[in-house]
């Protein structure tokens, strides 16, 4: 019972570092929604913040064929492959055109399930013109194995615009699954390799202190999901913020 209070305070430090200005109430609603996996309800409270209601954040998920893009807007919409409105998920090539999902609760904050890079149809050198990448304000790359070249050059392509990204390790619920016949299994030691691995090879490409999360769309609440959601907040909010500052400031100087 002693730490309860503790744990209140460190929440409320947490968030407080990361969204300034948000209330004690707000900051219980936003943990509560992340626990609950439910990260558009979270942002539904960040939403209000200062008043602008008609900021856009546009969220696109991009990656190759099959990396699991449909299921994360899925997941990260708390909705199941087969609920009414979800991203179409399978086996075989599914998404052939960027498409916007958003919520009622949260139409601000969109997310754009993208057609995969490295299709026939989007091959690397001209995919990002052919998705309209300058619509988006910030980019999930997701990879669902071992880094290839193509992320990291997609990485590249999208710093150079001037844009960030963070990088998500899907099916990591598969990786541990193949893992465990071993005797010498230990999870958190085998998220931690993987997770270097993601690091390692992003930092050789160039990009300084990339932003990694290992992910299940099928175990959405556990791994990195709560940090991930946590980001994807922290992006929202000082994208309001840098709005707010952009309309109020000449006003402020006169
Ligand atoms: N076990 C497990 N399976 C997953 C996960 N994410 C996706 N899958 C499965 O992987 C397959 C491909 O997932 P999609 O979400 O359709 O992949 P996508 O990247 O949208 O595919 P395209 O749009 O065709 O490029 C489906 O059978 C999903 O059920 C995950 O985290 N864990
Ligand atoms: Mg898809």
């Amino acid at each position: 019972m002693a730490n309860l209070s503790s744990t209140c305070d460190d929440l409320r430090a947490e968030y407080r570092n990361i969204l300034p200005g948000i209330s004690a109430e707000q900051t219980k609603q936003i943990e509560a929604a992340i626990k609950a996996g439910n990260f558009l309800e979270a942002a539904s409270v960040v939403q209000t913040f200062k008043n602008l209601s008609g900021v856009e954040f546009n969220i696109a998920i991009t990656g190759e064929p099959g990396s699991g893009k449909s299921s994360l807007v899925n997941a990260i919409r708390g909705l199941g492959d087969e609920d009414e409105g979800a991203a179409e998920t399978g086996v075989v090539e599914m998404t052939k055109e960027p498409v916007a999902y958003h919520h009622p609760t949260c139409p601000m904050v969109t997310f754009w399930d993208l057609p995969a890079i490295g299709t026939p149809d989007f091959r690397p050198d001209a995919y990002l013109k052919q998705v309209k990448c300058s619509h988006y304000d910030v980019f999930i790359i997701i990879a669902s194995e071992r880094s290839r070249f193509c992320h990291t050059k997609l990485a590249q392509e999208i710093q150079k615009m001037g844009k960030k990204f963070f990088f998500v390790r899907s099916r990591v619920d598969l990786d541990l699954y193949n893992e465990k016949h071993k005797k010498s299994f230990n999870e958190e030691r085998t998220l931690e390799k993987i997770r270097n691995n993601c690091v390692y090879n992003l930092s050789r490409e160039g990009m300084s202190s990339p932003q990694v999360f290992l992910v299940s769309s099928r175990e959405f609440q556990k791994y990195d999901s709560p940090q991930l959601q946590k980001t994807l907040l922290k992006e929202f909010y000082n994208h309001k913020t840098e709005m707010f500052a952009a309309t109020e400031g000449p006003r402020g100087n006169r």
